[in-house]
This record gives C-alpha cells, structure tokens and sequence, in this order.
C-alpha cells in the first residue's frame, strides 16, 4: 500500500470570502487565525472574548495536489483520521462526503476521481449553528422546554465537549481538520488486527482476527521481547491461536515490569505490527458491610488504584504532540499513578497515549465522550454514536493498559438531582446510548474488558448514583458542596474516583497570560477571567482563608491556594488510604488545557504544584499518614510491597523546633509483610509542645530512589505559624550542584527567578532542615531568586564560592 500524507499545501478561508491564508494540518482554526495576526491569542488575557464570533462562522480549507498512477494501487481512498466537525468534502468540484463526527475517521474511494492535478476541500459549518438547529427541532419533537439548561446545544454535535466552555476551561468551539489525511493506494490492506490474550488453565493463549481486502492468510514473523516460546497451535484464514510459555506478564505500575509484546504478521508482501500484553483484569462489585465494593483485580491481585483524571491536554487538541503525550504520561510514573481515568467531557485519546500508558504501566479507565448533559436519542444520532463507538474500541482494545469502559460523565447523576431544575424531563435522555447501545456494542467488539454504564455508578434502589458505600463516587460535597476539606474524612467512597480542590496557576504559567504591569494582581480582571469555577471568586479566595493567611497580592494567591489544594488532597487521599473500604483515589484532576484557577494538580506550562509533590509521597509504595485529635498526634503506616520486594525501611518521626532541634522522636525498623498492609507505628503527646512553632517530620529511610525521603506538617493552622524569615545562601560555587543553605527549619519553601527563566525558576521543598544542604534544581547561574517559606519572604544571598 503506498500512503501519502496530505498535510502541506492547505490554505484556508471564511466562507463568503476569498482571503485565503496558509493553514496548518493536522490543525485547528483558531490556531490558523492567531499565526496570521486576525485574532490574538485566546489564551492571553482576556482574549477569548475577542475570539466568539470565530464559532458562527462557516470555514473552507483547501489543499492542491498532483497524482499519477502507480503500480499495485488500483484502489484509491482518501482517509481523514479526524474532521472537527461539521462538514462537507468536495473533490475537484464534487461533493464526495459529509461528515460530522469528530471521533469517527472518514473514509471517500476516489479511485475513479484523481487526476494529474487535484483540489480537495473541506467546507466546515459553525458547529453552534447547526448544534442549536438540531437542538430546537429535537427539543420541540419531544416537548422539552427550549430553556433546559441540560439539554445543551453540545449534546447535538458529536465534538469533545470541554470545547463549549468547562468550569476549568474556555469556550473556544474550533474546527479543522485536526489529525493527519491521507492517499491510500493499494489491492490489498488489513483495517484490522485483534490480538485478545486468555489464561486457559494456568496457560496462555492468544486469539489473533484481522479484517481487511483481499487478506491472504498471514505469517507469523517476529514477536519481539519474545517470551521464551510462542507456538501456532491454529491457522485459518481469518485468524490464528498462539500459546505463549514463559510469558511475562503485564503489571499496573509499581514496582513491576509492565511488559508489552509485539506481533508481527506478514501478509504476502506487507506487515503488520500490532502491540499486546498478558494480563487479566476484573471489575469485583459484591455486596458487602459497607454497601458493595468497586474493585479492580488485575492478575487475580487486588489493586488499590492511584491516580487522577485527565482532560484533553489543550483546548485545541491537534496540538497536542506525541511528545507531549510521552511527557505527561511519563510524569504519571513520577507521581507513582497506576491509573488514569480519560474523562467523558474530553475524547478518546491519540493511540500515543495509550501506547505510553501502556509501557508506564499506567491503567487506563476510559470514559465514552458523554459528560453531564442530556443526549439525543433518535436514530441518526445513535447511528453516528454506533459508527464512532465501534472505530474507537476496535482501535483501543489490543492495549493492555485500558482496563474499564465507562459509559459517560455524570449524566445519571445530572437526571436524577434535576440539575436542569423543574424543567428536567421525566426521562432519562441518553439512557438508551448507555444501558443499550454501548453494551451491545461492546459485547460485540470487546467482550473481555469491564463496563460500567456512568460514573458515577452508585445506583441502588432508590437513591442516587452518587452514594457512599456503593460503586465508585465523585465526592464533590467538598468544594461543590461544604468547602472545607476537612470534611473529606466524613467519606465513605468505595472508589473515589472525583474529589479536588481548586487553586492557582503557578507564578511563571501567570507571567505569560497576563500583563505583568496592569494585571499582576489577585483580583484583577484577567486573573478572575481565567477561574471559570463558578464558585464566585470570593467564596474562592475564602476558602483559602479558611487555612492560610489574607490574600493580598498574586503572589499571595500563588503560594496560599496551592498549599491549600496540597493539604486538601493530602487529607482526602490519607483518608481513603488508610480506610478498609476504599479500592482507589482518581484526583480531579491532572492538567489543564489552558492557563486556568482549577484543580489541575500540574498548570498548563507544565509546572507540579506542591499537590503534586504530595501525591508522589502518597502514592508511593508504602508512605506515613497522621491525624491530630486534641493533644495527640497519630502516626500510621500504610504500604503495598509486591512478592520478591523484601524491605526492612528504617522509620523516622519527629517533632523538631524552629531551629531544627528535636523536641520529641520517634525511630523503628519495620519488616514488611507483602500486599497491602496498613499499621498505626507512633504517638506523640503535643501538650507541651508550643504548636506554632514546632513541626512534625517524617523520613523513610531507604536506597530505593523511588520514595521521597523527608516530609512534613503543621501541629497548626498555616495561618497561625509564627516564624521571622531569616536569610538564605545560596552557593553556586559548582556550574553543576547549586546548594542552599540556612539555619532556620523551612516549611513549605519555593523558589523563583523573577524574571522566569525557562528553567529553574520553581522550585518546591516541603520542609528543609539545618545542616542538611540542599540541592538546587538550577541549570544556569542566577542573578535573582525570590525565596518564600511559611515564614514569608526570605532575603536571598547568591554567593560564588562553597557554603
Ligand atoms: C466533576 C467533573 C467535571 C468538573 C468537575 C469540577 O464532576 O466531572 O464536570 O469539571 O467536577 O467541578
């Protein structure tokens, strides 16, 4: 088959116009119109205002290009892997397609249309307009009041939902062609491999299917990371049966390798490689004492799941590159996730993501693209969810890393709280796409992997899906609900698969969204623009207040709403972890699509906020928790220690005094048994102890280079810690190790250039201890750096020669 990429010679237009400019593709409109100058950056300031009248209108893209027959290719067709959204294709002059599905590639045979010299263009419509049309026709169908607010204009366009405006994210409805077209050429092609691997009596056995034309019976070439022995045990024309002996298996990470084989089949003269894993995954919900359980058991092994949420990682999604997928994937396994949950408001994610997430050992629950709204039900729109449901899980289901489909987002929650409120309808619009439509599909195409029909998926008799005690739940009470964080330790979750708090952007990720002379303050307008929480913006910064000292300056709002984002999930996630009832812990959420207030735990430069740090010593292999009732504090232990890890960690507690004295300690070598395993290790007594100005530390001492060693809390309220600032050196006498140095204890310090730096200008320390240096994350020599702890803003000396 010869493939030819179709992505250079695009230009594009406004439909009614002929101002045609050099267009990206794979691309998105807005993304066109900013590097030619027409809107600015929706990103900046407030710009995403300017930028609305984009969505109302109609946009052209066209590409010429020049074709000769070529030998072996008597068939030709044009494949779009992703039009967003509505649109009408045209070859030379002829209508050949009409597409309006952003998930469902698009296939035209143009075998007998080519010619020396071709023009393709692609005609997009406002995907608002025709929304809105749908919407009013379907409403009136059906009786709804055209004002229910849940039956929205995006519920009729099958386009990643988020684009409509989200309460992290902006509402920017683009289109484009946003991934790679291509001119297929061929006699004979496979669409299709399907490697399903089953444990048959202690063996391995692997199901291989293909589809194609013309397919002629495969060879098995290569298997590469080859287990000892792979043996064709039936070959037919349509598929073959392997047995793999001595196979290793694929593990969720932690400590275990995630192996992922790869097959190779040659077909007559091409190949074909697809990639695959042994595992086996289960989704247990049994009847229990505390209502029924949501479990995953991978490899007949219980795993508690450790991870977060993930939305679309910009707002224009075909810029999202294979290297960022592999960044963030990648930044998963430093915050120790095991899973990953591809929310319902966002896509089915670029095979890059998978295939990381598949070598990261990181499990992948993936929602449909359906998220807290009422959906269409007649047939054409069913169909058009058919065609894409089946394409997506047909590309997914050789992944070893997808362990769980999720029919969408909230929905069942939405219907029954009558978020749309008197006007809701009696009937659950969507219903039958869920408890129908998928199943059915997935019987079908993926029979193997576990499904549930929403998240969340509490629903018993009578009462709501999002309950304690049943099915996995989004503890929203928190935040949404009562504010306070504190009140995480009232939940009862199964799974908690949605709780967060919002916070800040970081200071550098502000530098470049805002201007630093008119805007650089907390309540500015554009800083207020970009929390889209709709929580108010004073119940925001009051939530802050609750914990941490007045929000004063950005600066202020920085420092203070991450802390308190950290802190909140810190007690959330010690609460689930410690419990007997809880199976896993999904933050919400991992990233951001656009510099945003959110709950992001990593802003949209990329920058960990300190609830990220948290996390890695959370959701490492074994961590310390505590608790503070009255006058005692209470250390316990929780660890989870694969078969063959035989540790003995050395354990550290104490409480030290502002100059780095120990007040009180606590020292005991622990032998871990394997599994999970959860013990109360220490107590301290703090009558004595003047809690504003004492902290508790904890250290694991190990060589395994995974753990973090030293972490610490308050015994009060940030807020009411009393520390002088006092001076630090740092000492860049080495170009490779700049160190830092202070006499002081130092709670929750970071570091900055003020002049943001590309690198280095951020850096988080959760608690530094005399005469204990510190290694400075700085490639380049500083001229500037702002030092700030709980204690407030230290004076800085950089000096050149050793400390
Ligand atoms: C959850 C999500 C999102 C939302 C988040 C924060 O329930 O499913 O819809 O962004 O809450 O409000």
């Amino acid at each position: 088959m010869v493939q030819t990429p179709l992505s250079t010679g695009w230009d594009f237009c406004r439909r009614g116009t002929q101002e045609w400019r050099q267009a990206r593709v794979p691309g998105h409109v807005h993304d066109d119109l900013v590097r030619h100058g027409v809107v600015a950056d929706p990103f900046y300031r407030m710009n995403e205002k300017e930028c609305q009248w984009v969505d109302q209108e109609d946009w052209v893209y066209r590409c010429r290009f020049d074709w000769s027959a070529k030998d072996g290719g008597p068939k030709r067709v044009l494949r779009f892997e992703g039009l967003d959204t509505v649109c009408s294709v045209f070859l030379n002059g002829s209508l050949v397609a009409e597409h309006d599905n952003m998930f469902l590639p698009l296939e035209v045979d143009v075998t007998s249309l080519l010619r020396a010299s071709n023009e393709l263009v692609v005609e997009f419509s406002s995907a608002v307009r025709v929304a809105n049309e749908r919407r009013s026709a379907y409403l009136a169908k059906e009786r709804i009041a055209p004002s229910l607010s849940t039956f929205y204009e995006r519920s009729f366009v099958r386009k990643a939902q988020y684009m409509f405006g989200w309460d992290w994210g902006p509402r920017l409805v683009s289109c484009g062609v946003w991934k790679p077209v291509w001119l297929l050429e061929y006699d004979t092609r496979v669409t299709d491999v399907w490697v399903r691997p089953r444990l048959e009596d202690g063996e391995w056995l692997v199901d291989v299917s293909w589809e194609g034309e013309k397919v002629s019976k495969p060879e098995v070439r290569t298997m590469w990371h080859a287990p000892e022995t792979v043996t064709t045990i039936e070959h037919s024309d349509r598929s073959l049966i392997l047995r793999v002996n001595g196979a290793e298996l694929w593990q969720p990470n932690g400590l275990r390798p995630s192996e992922v084989y790869k097959l190779n089949l040659a077909f007559g003269p091409f190949e074909k490689e697809v990639s695959f894993g042994l595992r086996t995954v289960e989704l247990v919900r049994e009847p229990d004492k505390w209502g029924e359980s949501f479990e995953f058991v991978v490899n007949g092994e219980r795993v508690f799941c450790k991870g977060a949420n993930w939305i679309p990682d910009h707002s224009f999604p075909s810029l999202v590159s294979r290297r960022d997928y592999e960044e963030q994937v990648h930044s998963m396994t430093r915050l120790h996730f095991n899973m990953v949950r591809a929310w319902g408001g966002g896509m089915y994610e670029s095979d890059d993501f998978y295939n990381r997430c598949d070598q990261y050992g990181i499990m992948v629950w993936q929602d449909f693209p359906f998220a807290c709204a009422y959906y269409p039900e007649d047939e054409p729109f069913l169909a058009g969810v058919e065609a894409e449901a089946r394409a997506n899980i047909r590309r997914l289901r050789n992944h070893p890393s997808l362990v769980l489909w999720c029919g969408n987002n909230e929905n069942q929650q939405m219907h029954e709280q009558k978020w749309g409120g008197d006007e809701s309808p009696e009937r659950f619009y969507g219903e039958k796409i869920y408890d129908d439509l998928l199943p059915r599909i997935l019987k079908e195409e993926d029979p193997d992997r576990p499904y549930v029909h929403g998240s969340p998926s509490g629903k018993v008799e009578g009462r709501d899906s999002n309950m304690d005690g049943v099915g996995d739940s989004h503890y929203w009470d928190v935040w949404h609900g009562r504010g306070d964080w504190k009140h995480y330790e009232e939940s009862t979750s199964r799974f908690s698969s949605e709780f967060g708090f919002a916070s800040s952007p970081s200071l550098c990720t502000w530098s470049k969204t805002v201007d630093r002379k008119t805007d650089w303050a907390f309540d500015s307008e554009a800083v207020k623009w970009h929390d889209k929480t709709l929580k108010g913006y004073e119940k925001y910064i009051s939530f802050i207040e609750l914990h941490y000292p007045k929000v004063e300056t950005l600066e202020d709002l920085v420092y203070f709403s991450q802390l308190n984002q950290r802190d909140a999930l810190r007690c959330g996630i010690e609460h689930y972890l410690m419990s007997e009832f809880c199976a896993g812990t999904l933050v919400w959420q991992f990233n951001d699509c656009w510099p945003a207030q959110g709950w992001a735990v990593q802003d949209s430069e990329r920058n960990m906020k300190p609830s990220g740090h948290e996390l890695a010593r959370l959701y490492a292999v074994w961590c310390s928790t505590t608790r503070v009732t009255k006058d005692l504090l209470e250390v316990f232990f929780r660890s989870n220690l694969p078969e063959g890890w035989d540790r003995t960690p050395l354990l550290t507690f104490s409480i030290l005094d502002l100059s780095g004295e120990t007040l009180l300690s606590h020292e005991q070598e622990i032998s871990l048994p394997f599994g999970e395993f959860r013990t109360k290790l220490a107590e301290f007594d703090l009558s004595l102890v003047d809690r504003a100005r004492a902290v508790f530390m904890s250290e694991i001492g190990t060589f395994d280079r995974l753990i973090r060693p030293r972490s610490a809390r308050l015994l009060c309220e940030p807020k009411e810690f009393t520390q002088e600032a006092g001076r630090l050196v740092v000492s860049t006498a080495s170009q490779v190790v700049r160190q830092l140095s202070s006499d002081q204890v130092l709670v929750d310090l970071v570091l900055y250039d003020p002049d943001f730096r590309a690198s280095g200008y951020y850096q988080f320390c959760p608690v530094y201890v005399p005469g204990a240096p510190f290694v400075l994350n700085l490639d380049y020599e500083p001229k500037r750096l702002v030092a700030r702890s709980l204690a407030g803003f230290h004076e800085v000396e950089i000096a050149r020669g050793p400390l």
